[in-house]
Protein backbone atom coordinates (compact mmCIF):
# COMPACT_ATOMS: atom_id res chain seq x y z
CA UNK A 1 0.00 0.00 0.00
CA UNK A 2 1.45 3.36 -0.75
CA UNK A 3 0.61 6.64 -0.24
CA UNK A 4 0.77 9.87 -1.98
CA UNK A 5 0.70 12.94 -0.39
CA UNK A 6 0.00 16.37 -1.19
CA UNK A 7 2.39 19.24 0.22
CA UNK A 8 1.42 19.69 3.99
CA UNK A 9 -1.07 22.88 4.15
CA UNK A 10 -2.57 21.66 1.07
CA UNK A 11 -6.54 23.04 0.84
CA UNK A 12 -9.27 20.60 1.02
CA UNK A 13 -12.77 21.43 0.48
CA UNK A 14 -16.02 21.15 -1.43
CA UNK A 15 -17.90 24.08 -3.16
CA UNK A 16 -21.46 24.66 -4.02
CA UNK A 17 -23.40 28.33 -5.45
CA UNK A 18 -26.81 30.38 -3.72
CA UNK A 19 -28.96 29.40 -6.26
CA UNK A 20 -28.07 25.94 -6.86
CA UNK A 21 -29.06 24.90 -3.52
CA UNK A 22 -31.08 27.88 -1.36
CA UNK A 23 -34.17 27.91 -2.45
CA UNK A 24 -36.26 30.58 -0.33
CA UNK A 25 -35.90 32.79 -3.32
CA UNK A 26 -38.88 35.06 -1.93
CA UNK A 27 -37.57 35.03 1.90
CA UNK A 28 -36.38 37.81 4.04
CA UNK A 29 -36.22 40.10 1.36
CA UNK A 30 -34.39 38.88 -1.44
CA UNK A 31 -35.17 40.35 -4.66
CA UNK A 32 -35.92 38.48 -8.06
CA UNK A 33 -32.63 36.89 -10.19
CA UNK A 34 -32.80 36.17 -13.81
CA UNK A 35 -32.42 32.65 -12.88
CA UNK A 36 -35.82 33.04 -10.54
CA UNK A 37 -37.42 34.32 -14.17
CA UNK A 38 -35.54 32.07 -16.44
CA UNK A 39 -36.55 28.97 -14.62
CA UNK A 40 -39.88 29.81 -14.45
CA UNK A 41 -39.96 30.52 -17.88
CA UNK A 42 -41.56 27.46 -19.81
CA UNK A 43 -39.36 24.88 -21.78
CA UNK A 44 -36.34 26.92 -20.61
CA UNK A 45 -34.96 24.06 -17.44
CA UNK A 46 -35.29 20.05 -17.92
CA UNK A 47 -39.02 18.75 -16.56
CA UNK A 48 -39.38 22.91 -15.86
CA UNK A 49 -37.16 22.73 -12.61
CA UNK A 50 -36.31 25.83 -10.93
CA UNK A 51 -34.23 26.72 -7.70
CA UNK A 52 -37.33 27.48 -5.36
CA UNK A 53 -36.54 24.90 -3.25
CA UNK A 54 -33.58 23.17 -4.26
CA UNK A 55 -31.73 21.71 -1.21
CA UNK A 56 -33.85 24.22 0.91
CA UNK A 57 -30.02 24.86 2.23
CA UNK A 58 -31.58 28.46 3.60
CA UNK A 59 -33.12 26.38 6.11
CA UNK A 60 -30.79 23.48 6.68
CA UNK A 61 -27.22 25.06 6.27
CA UNK A 62 -26.39 23.84 9.91
CA UNK A 63 -26.99 20.70 8.83
CA UNK A 64 -24.89 21.04 5.47
CA UNK A 65 -21.68 22.47 7.89
CA UNK A 66 -21.90 19.23 9.67
CA UNK A 67 -21.43 17.29 6.38
CA UNK A 68 -18.66 19.46 5.94
CA UNK A 69 -17.01 18.80 9.18
CA UNK A 70 -17.67 14.92 8.89
CA UNK A 71 -15.91 15.48 5.36
CA UNK A 72 -12.85 16.75 7.07
CA UNK A 73 -13.22 19.88 4.89
CA UNK A 74 -10.35 22.48 5.66
CA UNK A 75 -12.21 25.00 3.15
CA UNK A 76 -15.87 25.21 1.78
CA UNK A 77 -16.48 27.06 -1.56
CA UNK A 78 -20.09 28.78 -1.44
CA UNK A 79 -21.84 31.77 -3.35
CA UNK A 80 -23.25 34.82 -2.19
CA UNK A 81 -27.03 35.43 -3.55
CA UNK A 82 -26.65 39.47 -4.77
CA UNK A 83 -29.93 39.98 -4.71
CA UNK A 84 -30.27 38.67 -1.35
CA UNK A 85 -27.96 41.44 0.08
CA UNK A 86 -28.92 44.29 -2.95
CA UNK A 87 -32.60 43.05 -3.94
CA UNK A 88 -32.70 45.31 -7.12
CA UNK A 89 -29.09 45.13 -8.21
CA UNK A 90 -27.61 48.47 -6.66
CA UNK A 91 -28.44 51.05 -3.73
CA UNK A 92 -30.88 49.61 -1.10
CA UNK A 93 -28.79 47.40 1.11
CA UNK A 94 -30.75 44.12 2.81
CA UNK A 95 -29.83 43.86 6.03
CA UNK A 96 -31.67 40.03 6.53
CA UNK A 97 -29.44 38.97 3.57
CA UNK A 98 -25.80 39.98 4.93
CA UNK A 99 -27.18 38.73 8.26
CA UNK A 100 -27.33 35.12 6.28
CA UNK A 101 -24.09 34.91 5.20
CA UNK A 102 -22.31 36.41 8.54
CA UNK A 103 -24.17 34.16 10.78
CA UNK A 104 -22.70 31.13 7.93
CA UNK A 105 -18.99 32.42 8.16
CA UNK A 106 -19.01 32.73 11.61
CA UNK A 107 -20.20 28.86 11.86
CA UNK A 108 -17.77 28.05 9.79
CA UNK A 109 -15.15 29.56 11.12
CA UNK A 110 -16.26 28.17 14.46
CA UNK A 111 -15.98 24.71 13.02
CA UNK A 112 -11.94 25.90 11.31
CA UNK A 113 -13.65 25.83 8.28
CA UNK A 114 -12.38 28.47 5.77
CA UNK A 115 -14.54 30.55 4.16
CA UNK A 116 -13.73 30.66 0.32
CA UNK A 117 -16.64 33.30 -0.40
CA UNK A 118 -17.82 33.24 -4.50
CA UNK A 119 -19.68 37.30 -5.22
CA UNK A 120 -21.15 36.23 -8.44
CA UNK A 121 -22.32 32.94 -9.72
CA UNK A 122 -24.92 33.72 -11.73
CA UNK A 123 -27.98 35.18 -9.97
CA UNK A 124 -27.59 38.63 -11.20
CA UNK A 125 -31.04 40.68 -9.87
CA UNK A 126 -33.70 41.36 -12.69
CA UNK A 127 -33.60 44.82 -12.12
CA UNK A 128 -30.41 44.97 -13.76
CA UNK A 129 -31.01 42.96 -15.95
CA UNK A 130 -34.02 44.84 -17.82
CA UNK A 131 -31.33 47.71 -17.91
CA UNK A 132 -29.31 45.68 -19.94
CA UNK A 133 -27.67 42.88 -17.98
CA UNK A 134 -24.17 41.87 -18.48
CA UNK A 135 -24.11 43.59 -22.31
CA UNK A 136 -24.33 46.88 -20.09
CA UNK A 137 -21.48 48.49 -18.69
CA UNK A 138 -23.52 49.60 -15.83
CA UNK A 139 -23.57 46.17 -14.54
CA UNK A 140 -20.14 45.72 -14.10
CA UNK A 141 -20.11 49.05 -12.24
CA UNK A 142 -23.04 47.88 -9.74
CA UNK A 143 -21.39 44.84 -9.30
CA UNK A 144 -18.30 46.53 -7.53
CA UNK A 145 -20.86 48.26 -5.50
CA UNK A 146 -22.09 45.22 -4.56
CA UNK A 147 -18.55 43.64 -4.07
CA UNK A 148 -17.98 46.43 -1.33
CA UNK A 149 -21.31 45.89 0.24
CA UNK A 150 -20.44 42.15 1.44
CA UNK A 151 -16.79 42.91 1.63
CA UNK A 152 -17.76 46.12 4.50
CA UNK A 153 -19.70 42.98 6.06
CA UNK A 154 -17.82 40.14 5.90
CA UNK A 155 -14.23 41.44 5.23
CA UNK A 156 -13.35 41.12 8.88
CA UNK A 157 -13.55 37.65 8.86
CA UNK A 158 -13.34 36.34 5.40
CA UNK A 159 -9.85 36.57 3.16
CA UNK A 160 -10.54 34.26 0.48
CA UNK A 161 -12.71 36.11 -2.49
CA UNK A 162 -13.60 35.03 -5.84
CA UNK A 163 -15.03 37.75 -8.03
CA UNK A 164 -16.98 36.19 -10.61
CA UNK A 165 -17.37 32.47 -11.57
CA UNK A 166 -16.96 31.42 -15.18
CA UNK A 167 -17.39 34.70 -17.22
CA UNK A 168 -17.74 32.18 -20.19
CA UNK A 169 -21.06 31.02 -18.88
CA UNK A 170 -21.76 34.26 -17.91
CA UNK A 171 -21.18 35.60 -21.42
CA UNK A 172 -21.54 33.10 -23.90
CA UNK A 173 -23.58 30.53 -22.57
CA UNK A 174 -26.22 33.15 -21.51
CA UNK A 175 -25.85 35.89 -24.11
CA UNK A 176 -24.82 33.23 -27.12
CA UNK A 177 -26.17 30.04 -27.09
CA UNK A 178 -28.77 30.87 -24.46
CA UNK A 179 -28.91 28.02 -22.81
CA UNK A 180 -28.12 30.00 -19.64
CA UNK A 181 -30.57 32.78 -18.16
CA UNK A 182 -31.21 35.23 -19.68
CA UNK A 183 -30.92 33.16 -22.77
CA UNK A 184 -30.25 35.78 -25.39
CA UNK A 185 -29.00 34.96 -28.33
CA UNK A 186 -26.80 37.25 -29.86
CA UNK A 187 -22.45 37.37 -30.30
CA UNK A 188 -22.69 40.58 -30.18
CA UNK A 189 -24.31 40.79 -26.58
CA UNK A 190 -22.25 37.45 -25.07
CA UNK A 191 -18.90 39.56 -26.34
CA UNK A 192 -19.98 42.71 -24.35
CA UNK A 193 -20.71 40.59 -22.33
CA UNK A 194 -17.67 39.27 -21.44
CA UNK A 195 -16.08 41.97 -21.00
CA UNK A 196 -18.74 43.35 -18.58
CA UNK A 197 -17.89 40.19 -16.80
CA UNK A 198 -14.08 40.82 -16.55
CA UNK A 199 -14.69 44.48 -16.02
CA UNK A 200 -16.69 43.55 -12.67
CA UNK A 201 -13.94 41.45 -11.63
CA UNK A 202 -11.41 44.30 -12.17
CA UNK A 203 -13.61 46.95 -10.63
CA UNK A 204 -14.62 44.77 -7.57
CA UNK A 205 -10.76 44.13 -6.53
CA UNK A 206 -10.10 46.86 -4.95
CA UNK A 207 -13.30 47.51 -3.08
CA UNK A 208 -12.97 43.86 -1.83
CA UNK A 209 -9.50 44.86 -0.92
CA UNK A 210 -9.93 47.80 0.92
CA UNK A 211 -12.79 46.19 3.01
CA UNK A 212 -11.20 43.09 3.62
CA UNK A 213 -7.27 43.61 4.67
CA UNK A 214 -5.05 40.53 4.14
CA UNK A 215 -7.22 39.36 1.91
CA UNK A 216 -6.48 36.98 -0.86
CA UNK A 217 -8.24 37.63 -4.19
CA UNK A 218 -9.17 35.92 -7.70
CA UNK A 219 -11.36 34.87 -10.28
CA UNK A 220 -12.56 31.13 -10.95
CA UNK A 221 -12.32 30.58 -14.79
CA UNK A 222 -13.53 27.34 -16.76
CA UNK A 223 -11.31 25.66 -18.96
CA UNK A 224 -12.41 23.14 -21.53
CA UNK A 225 -8.94 21.30 -22.87
CA UNK A 226 -9.09 21.43 -26.83
CA UNK A 227 -7.67 19.03 -28.90
CA UNK A 228 -7.33 18.61 -32.51
CA UNK A 229 -8.75 15.59 -34.15
CA UNK A 230 -6.33 14.68 -36.42
CA UNK A 231 -2.76 16.16 -37.02
CA UNK A 232 -3.48 18.41 -39.66
CA UNK A 233 -2.89 22.07 -40.07
CA UNK A 234 -7.07 22.46 -40.57
CA UNK A 235 -7.94 20.91 -37.76
CA UNK A 236 -5.21 21.61 -35.61
CA UNK A 237 -6.23 25.62 -36.45
CA UNK A 238 -10.28 24.15 -35.32
CA UNK A 239 -8.64 23.52 -31.73
CA UNK A 240 -6.63 26.34 -31.43
CA UNK A 241 -9.86 28.90 -32.31
CA UNK A 242 -11.72 26.67 -29.81
CA UNK A 243 -9.39 27.00 -27.19
CA UNK A 244 -9.45 30.82 -27.79
CA UNK A 245 -13.19 30.74 -28.10
CA UNK A 246 -13.57 29.08 -24.68
CA UNK A 247 -10.23 29.70 -22.55
CA UNK A 248 -7.93 32.32 -23.90
CA UNK A 249 -10.46 35.25 -24.32
CA UNK A 250 -10.95 35.00 -20.73
CA UNK A 251 -7.57 33.98 -19.45
CA UNK A 252 -5.04 36.58 -21.59
CA UNK A 253 -7.43 39.71 -20.26
CA UNK A 254 -6.74 38.67 -16.84
CA UNK A 255 -2.76 38.21 -17.17
CA UNK A 256 -2.38 41.61 -19.14
CA UNK A 257 -2.59 40.11 -22.63
CA UNK A 258 -5.78 41.91 -23.93
CA UNK A 259 -8.18 39.79 -25.94
CA UNK A 260 -6.14 37.42 -28.02
CA UNK A 261 -5.84 39.32 -31.91
CA UNK A 262 -6.47 35.83 -33.81
CA UNK A 263 -9.98 35.93 -31.80
CA UNK A 264 -10.64 39.59 -32.46
CA UNK A 265 -10.06 39.08 -35.95
CA UNK A 266 -12.25 36.09 -35.93
CA UNK A 267 -14.81 37.57 -34.88
CA UNK A 268 -14.57 41.05 -36.63
CA UNK A 269 -14.23 38.76 -40.02
CA UNK A 270 -17.65 37.14 -38.61
CA UNK A 271 -19.38 40.41 -38.13
CA UNK A 272 -20.20 39.38 -34.67
CA UNK A 273 -18.12 42.55 -33.35
CA UNK A 274 -20.46 45.22 -35.96
CA UNK A 275 -18.69 48.14 -33.45
CA UNK A 276 -15.38 46.19 -32.99
CA UNK A 277 -14.28 46.29 -29.72
CA UNK A 278 -16.28 49.42 -28.53
CA UNK A 279 -16.96 48.15 -24.95
CA UNK A 280 -13.64 48.63 -24.35
CA UNK A 281 -12.64 52.31 -22.73
CA UNK A 282 -9.50 53.39 -21.85
CA UNK A 283 -7.85 52.19 -18.82
CA UNK A 284 -10.10 48.95 -19.06
CA UNK A 285 -7.45 45.91 -19.99
CA UNK A 286 -5.25 47.49 -17.33
CA UNK A 287 -8.31 47.50 -14.43
CA UNK A 288 -8.79 43.99 -15.88
CA UNK A 289 -5.57 42.88 -15.00
CA UNK A 290 -4.92 44.36 -11.74
CA UNK A 291 -2.93 41.37 -9.84
CA UNK A 292 -4.69 38.73 -7.98
CA UNK A 293 -3.70 36.53 -5.62
CA UNK A 294 -4.40 33.21 -7.28
CA UNK A 295 -6.57 31.60 -10.22
CA UNK A 296 -9.14 29.83 -9.56
CA UNK A 297 -9.65 26.91 -12.27
CA UNK A 298 -12.76 25.10 -12.64
CA UNK A 299 -12.07 21.74 -15.18
CA UNK A 300 -14.32 19.14 -16.44
CA UNK A 301 -13.91 17.42 -19.42
CA UNK A 302 -11.98 18.57 -23.06
CA UNK A 303 -13.45 19.32 -26.31
CA UNK A 304 -11.92 17.60 -29.25
CA UNK A 305 -12.38 19.42 -32.61
CA UNK A 306 -12.27 19.53 -35.82
CA UNK A 307 -11.81 22.16 -39.14
CA UNK A 308 -15.22 23.79 -39.63
CA UNK A 309 -16.60 25.21 -42.96
CA UNK A 310 -14.60 27.98 -42.97
CA UNK A 311 -10.77 28.80 -41.82
CA UNK A 312 -10.86 29.22 -38.12
CA UNK A 313 -14.15 27.95 -37.58
CA UNK A 314 -14.53 24.07 -35.74
CA UNK A 315 -16.95 21.72 -35.14
CA UNK A 316 -16.97 18.79 -32.24
CA UNK A 317 -15.54 15.42 -33.01
CA UNK A 318 -17.74 12.65 -30.59
CA UNK A 319 -15.11 9.98 -30.26
CA UNK A 320 -16.30 6.54 -28.59
CA UNK A 321 -14.81 7.08 -25.25
CA UNK A 322 -16.19 6.87 -21.64
CA UNK A 323 -18.26 10.04 -20.77
CA UNK A 324 -20.32 10.92 -17.84
CA UNK A 325 -24.00 11.36 -17.33
CA UNK A 326 -23.47 14.99 -18.67
CA UNK A 327 -22.00 13.36 -21.61
CA UNK A 328 -18.84 15.13 -20.90
CA UNK A 329 -15.85 12.90 -21.71
CA UNK A 330 -13.44 12.21 -18.69
CA UNK A 331 -10.16 13.12 -19.38
CA UNK A 332 -8.04 13.90 -16.92
CA UNK A 333 -4.41 14.25 -18.82
CA UNK A 334 -6.58 17.73 -19.75
CA UNK A 335 -6.05 18.62 -16.67
CA UNK A 336 -2.57 17.80 -16.00
CA UNK A 337 -1.62 19.52 -19.07
CA UNK A 338 -4.10 22.59 -18.42
CA UNK A 339 -2.22 23.01 -15.51
CA UNK A 340 1.39 22.93 -16.69
CA UNK A 341 -0.13 24.90 -19.59
CA UNK A 342 -0.75 28.04 -17.07
CA UNK A 343 2.37 27.45 -15.03
CA UNK A 344 4.88 27.86 -18.02
CA UNK A 345 3.02 30.32 -20.21
CA UNK A 346 0.94 32.65 -17.34
CA UNK A 347 2.85 34.29 -14.46
CA UNK A 348 0.84 32.88 -11.76
CA UNK A 349 1.51 32.98 -8.04
CA UNK A 350 -1.31 30.13 -7.26
CA UNK A 351 -4.07 28.05 -8.28
CA UNK A 352 -6.94 26.56 -6.73
CA UNK A 353 -8.76 24.01 -8.37
CA UNK A 354 -12.28 25.91 -7.17
CA UNK A 355 -14.21 22.90 -9.07
CA UNK A 356 -13.93 19.94 -10.62
CA UNK A 357 -16.30 16.88 -10.33
CA UNK A 358 -18.74 14.22 -12.07
CA UNK A 359 -22.32 14.27 -12.13
CA UNK A 360 -24.10 10.10 -11.92
CA UNK A 361 -27.43 9.60 -11.28
CA UNK A 362 -26.05 6.65 -8.74
CA UNK A 363 -28.82 6.52 -5.61
CA UNK A 364 -29.44 4.37 -2.56
CA UNK A 365 -29.47 0.89 -3.09
CA UNK A 366 -31.31 -1.60 -1.05
CA UNK A 367 -28.73 -1.34 1.81
CA UNK A 368 -29.56 2.65 1.76
CA UNK A 369 -26.48 3.72 0.60
CA UNK A 370 -25.09 5.28 -2.51
CA UNK A 371 -22.54 3.00 -4.13
CA UNK A 372 -21.02 6.10 -6.75
CA UNK A 373 -17.49 3.81 -7.72
CA UNK A 374 -17.63 5.57 -10.91
CA UNK A 375 -17.21 9.17 -8.88
CA UNK A 376 -14.22 7.71 -6.99
CA UNK A 377 -12.71 6.53 -9.78
CA UNK A 378 -13.49 10.10 -11.97
CA UNK A 379 -12.14 12.21 -8.17
CA UNK A 380 -8.83 9.68 -7.93
CA UNK A 381 -8.10 10.13 -11.84
CA UNK A 382 -8.26 14.00 -11.40
CA UNK A 383 -6.59 14.70 -7.95
CA UNK A 384 -3.26 12.21 -9.67
CA UNK A 385 -3.29 14.78 -12.12
CA UNK A 386 -2.92 17.18 -9.72
CA UNK A 387 -0.53 15.58 -8.04
CA UNK A 388 2.01 14.90 -11.33
CA UNK A 389 1.41 19.04 -11.98
CA UNK A 390 2.35 19.58 -8.62
CA UNK A 391 5.24 17.55 -8.58
CA UNK A 392 6.21 19.64 -11.99
CA UNK A 393 6.02 22.95 -9.88
CA UNK A 394 2.99 24.19 -10.60
CA UNK A 395 1.89 26.19 -7.63
CA UNK A 396 -1.36 24.10 -6.65
CA UNK A 397 -2.74 25.05 -3.23
CA UNK A 398 -5.65 23.57 -2.91
CA UNK A 399 -8.82 21.53 -4.69
CA UNK A 400 -12.65 22.23 -4.24
CA UNK A 401 -14.74 19.08 -5.09
CA UNK A 402 -18.02 19.78 -7.17
CA UNK A 403 -20.35 19.76 -5.26
CA UNK A 404 -20.71 19.35 -1.87
CA UNK A 405 -24.27 17.92 -2.40
CA UNK A 406 -26.43 17.49 -5.23
CA UNK A 407 -28.29 20.12 -6.66
CA UNK A 408 -30.18 22.47 -9.04
CA UNK A 409 -27.84 21.90 -12.18
CA UNK A 410 -29.26 25.00 -14.12
CA UNK A 411 -31.05 23.94 -17.34
CA UNK A 412 -30.56 20.50 -16.59
CA UNK A 413 -32.49 20.61 -13.74
CA UNK A 414 -32.45 18.00 -11.37
CA UNK A 415 -31.07 15.02 -13.68
CA UNK A 416 -27.89 15.38 -12.69
CA UNK A 417 -26.36 15.02 -9.48
CA UNK A 418 -22.74 16.22 -8.99
CA UNK A 419 -22.96 15.92 -5.35
CA UNK A 420 -20.81 13.84 -2.66
CA UNK A 421 -23.93 13.76 -0.87
CA UNK A 422 -27.12 12.29 -2.34
CA UNK A 423 -30.15 14.81 -1.89
CA UNK A 424 -33.60 12.97 -1.60
CA UNK A 425 -35.38 16.53 -2.89
CA UNK A 426 -39.22 14.93 -2.04
CA UNK A 427 -37.89 14.47 2.18
CA UNK A 428 -34.48 16.34 1.59
CA UNK A 429 -32.89 13.46 3.61
CA UNK A 430 -28.98 13.65 3.05
CA UNK A 431 -27.28 10.28 2.26
CA UNK A 432 -23.08 10.47 2.18
CA UNK A 433 -22.39 8.68 -0.89
CA UNK A 434 -19.38 5.68 -0.86
CA UNK A 435 -17.25 8.89 -3.04
CA UNK A 436 -18.22 11.42 0.31
CA UNK A 437 -16.21 8.67 2.94
CA UNK A 438 -13.01 8.33 0.25
CA UNK A 439 -13.10 11.56 -0.09
CA UNK A 440 -12.97 11.94 3.81
CA UNK A 441 -10.30 9.75 3.60
CA UNK A 442 -8.27 11.55 0.91
CA UNK A 443 -8.21 14.59 3.42
CA UNK A 444 -7.57 12.99 6.30
CA UNK A 445 -3.96 11.22 4.90
CA UNK A 446 -3.82 14.40 2.60
CA UNK A 447 -3.09 11.86 0.13
CA UNK A 448 -3.89 9.09 -2.31
CA UNK A 449 -3.30 5.66 -1.77
CA UNK A 450 -2.88 2.82 -3.98
O1 LIG B 1 -22.99 23.14 -11.56
C1 LIG B 1 -22.03 23.83 -12.31
C2 LIG B 1 -21.50 25.01 -11.55
O2 LIG B 1 -22.51 25.88 -11.18
C3 LIG B 1 -20.51 25.77 -12.39
N1 LIG B 1 -19.50 24.91 -12.93
C4 LIG B 1 -19.93 23.70 -13.57
C5 LIG B 1 -20.89 22.93 -12.68
C6 LIG B 1 -21.35 21.64 -13.38
O3 LIG B 1 -21.98 21.94 -14.58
Amino acid sequence: MTITSFPAGFIWGAATSAYQIEGAPREDGRGESIWDRFSHTPGKTQGGATGDVACDHYHRWEEDFGLLTAMGADAYRFSIAWPRILPNGRGQVNQAGLDFYSRQVDALLDRGITPYVTLYHWDLPVALDDAGGWSARATAEAFAEYAGVVAQALGDRVKHWITINEPWCVSMLSYQSGEHAPGHQSWSEALAASHHALLAHGLAEPEIRRHSPGAQVGITLNFTASVPASDSPADRDAARAFDGYFNRWFLDPVYGRGYPSDMVAAYMGAGFLPDGLSFVQPGDMDIIAAPTDFLGVNYYTREVVAAGASPGEWQPVRLDTPRTEMGWEIYPEGLYKLLLRLYSAYDLPKIYITENGVSYMDGPGTDRKVHDLRRIDYLRQHLAACQRAIAAGVPLVGYFQWSLMDNFEWGRGYAQRFGAVYVNYETQKRTPKDSFFWYRDVIARNGLQD
